[in-house]
């Protein structure tokens, strides 16, 4: 797990995701945009039946990812990610 992003604004937010999906990229850039430091949890897919627990936890009624666990409690979903992220964050990281 590797801390990543933005400028140590104190909230624990964390991330699972697999590198290579549209879905997680989505979310990653939601996160940059609004700048928040998040922990990266990489998940592996190869096994179907082999899910990681903390999915099993945070999301046991698809397993997909992405989910963001934000203070515990998960939210899935990209577009309802992104949704929550730009609630949550009101300020972007930088201007346009
Ligand atoms: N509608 C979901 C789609 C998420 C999704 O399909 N994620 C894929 C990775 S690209 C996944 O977790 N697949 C694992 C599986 O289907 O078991 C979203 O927007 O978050």
């Amino acid at each position: 797990m590797k801390q990543v992003g933005g400028h140590g604004n104190g909230e624990e937010v964390e991330l699972l995701g697999i590198w290579f999906s549209p879905y997680v990229q989505r979310v990653v850039w939601a996160l940059k945009i609004k700048g928040i430091d998040y922990q990266w949890v990489e998940l592996s897919f190869r096994d179907p039946k082999n899910r990681s627990r903390s999915l099993l936890k945070h999301n046991p009624m698809t397993k997909r990812v992405p989910v963001v666990v934000h203070r515990g409690r998960p939210v899935v979903e990209s577009l309802v990610i992104v949704e929550y992220v730009d609630e949550t964050w009101k300020k972007p990281h930088f201007a346009f």
